[in-house]
């Protein structure tokens, strides 16, 4: 029978969706819903990504995480997903912008934050659907001495997750489910399936929020546009981080702190090289000058190191007057990409040998292909393996009736398919109704083919 799997808040944490998704022995043809907010704080935003976009049968709905990306508002968790993702981080928050506010079924509403109740969903504010903070201010102003939910008396069960409701899901009168329960914070990640209204649940593999923060610190401080800060900004931002606790960054920030000094020690021979050349060049070389209104200021006696530094109010505003000058003066230090890629940022795993793929009695849904491998994080593993076994696979894919590439599981159910009584919201028209079988590479079979069995890594789609 066709299910609902609704999975509360994930947070870039891929490994415990993965034994989750194993956990309620998810089918290709279960609908798998995300209450929102797959990306921030944890250590794989883009793999929880990539199955949500590559699974057929899938749905997010649009967290307030989400949204800050889509709003480009950032703050220390967004710019560390912005990091993660790299080149494909423009091209994920597009995908973001076309997330539905809410997703509903003959069975459940479902919902990032809240909601109203008596109003159609589609005519409910999005604000208050994903829980951003202005959504929450009305939301307060709606309900000041209660929550929203202690007021929801529609009959259709309503799910959501947003606020961390402790270890274990919050479940009122069978029609309430609260499913945030602090994956990335070293708890639960839960999942409600219907029509059973069964709970499940994994634990956290680590307080992968506190990690992230801690990993993610320099090449942060590092992707900053130091350039145009303001001296008084650089100096503040760096005084902010200077009780950093790893080396690394308090070696970083006493390097960027030395370029600013530097640059600005430069002011009094920039003041003199600008009287030197003042001197040198006619009224009218003057004028042509890239540094005309400096040099100007320095004929006419009125340049001193006050009135440079005026003009000076940036690193870059500093280092493009001092070449004007004909002055040489230093970039940040190691100004370069000094962050590994998103790609190789888990290393490689010991793991992760392949050991060749069988045709075994075991039969998975996947065309009955599998690839023996110590288990452990499938997806990143099989991606890794790809040109040994990649023929081999595509062939026993093609072998299998209705498995093919061109039709088949991979092809059909679309995530808001017509005729199925789901319904998604604002937005919510991509899915892949139109994917053709040209369009199913063999990284999209792959990363829909995840699981972990007891010896092997059995490729099922999820
Ligand atoms: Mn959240």
């Amino acid at each position: 029978m066709r299910r609902t799997i609704i999975i509360g808040d994930i947070h870039g944490c891929f490994d415990e969706l993965l034994e989750l998704l194993e956990k309620v022995d998810i089918r290709p043809d279960d609908l798998l819903v995300s209450v929102g907010d797959l990306v921030d704080r944890g250590q794989a935003p883009g793999d929880v990504v990539r199955l949500f976009r590559e699974r057929p049968n899938s749905v997010a709905v649009m967290g307030n995480h989400e949204r800050k990306h889509v709003r480009g508002i950032f703050s220390y968790a967004q710019e560390i997903t912005r990091l993660q993702l790299g080149d494909h981080y423009a091209e994920t928050v597009d995908w973001m912008r076309t997330l539905p506010y809410y997703f509903e079924n003959e069975h459940v509403r479902v919902v990032h934050a809240a909601m109203q109740s008596g109003i159609p969903l589609a005519d409910q504010r999005e604000e208050i659907l994903c829980g951003s903070t202005r959504g929450e201010r009305e939301l307060t102003m709606l309900f000041p001495d209660s929550s929203w939910y202690d007021h929801y008396t529609d009959a259709k069960p309503v799910v959501f997750g947003h606020h961390v409701t402790g270890r274990e899901p919050m479940i009122l009168n069978g029609r309430i489910f609260g499913l945030d329960t602090g994956a990335c914070h070293g708890w639960n990640l839960t999942a409600l399936c219907l029509p059973g209204f069964t709970v499940h649940s994994v634990r956290a593999h680590a307080d992968h929020w506190s990690t992230t923060k801690r990993q993610w610190q320099l090449p942060v401080l590092k992707s900053k546009p130091w350039h145009d800060s303001t001296w008084l900004e650089l100096a503040q931002a760096i005084e902010r981080v200077a009780s950093a606790p790893d080396t690394a960054t308090r070696g970083w920030l006493e390097e960027l702190q030395e370029w600013a000094a530097n640059l600005q020690s430069a002011f009094p021979t920039m003041v003199a090289t600008a009287h030197r050349v003042a001197d040198e060049l006619t009224e009218e070389g003057l004028r042509r000058h890239p540094a005309a209104k400096v040099l100007f200021q320095a004929r006419n006696g009125r340049l001193d190191q006050a009135d440079l530094a005026r003009q000076c109010p940036t690193p870059r505003r500093t280092i493009d007057l001092a070449a004007a000058l004909g002055l040489v003066l230093d970039e940040p230090p190691k100004w370069t990409r000094p962050w590994p890629s998103p790609r190789s940022r888990r290393g490689p795993r010991s793991g992760h040998r392949a050991m060749g793929i069988s045709g075994s009695g075991e039969q998975p849904p996947l065309g009955g292909a599998v690839l023996r491998a110590e288990p452990r994080n499938p997806l990143t593993g099989l991606l890794a393996l790809q040109p040994g076994y990649r023929a081999d696979f595509e062939a026993g894919v093609r072998a299998e009736d209705g498995l093919g590439l061109d039709g088949g599981p991979f092809d059909g159910g679309h995530r808001s398919g017509a005729g199925s009584q789901q319904q998604t919201g604002r937005g919510g028209s991509g899915g892949h109704a139109g994917q053709q079988a040209s369009s199913v590479t063999h990284d999209k079979l792959l990363s829909r083919c995840v699981a972990v069995s007891g010896v092997g890594v059995k490729m099922i789609c999820v």
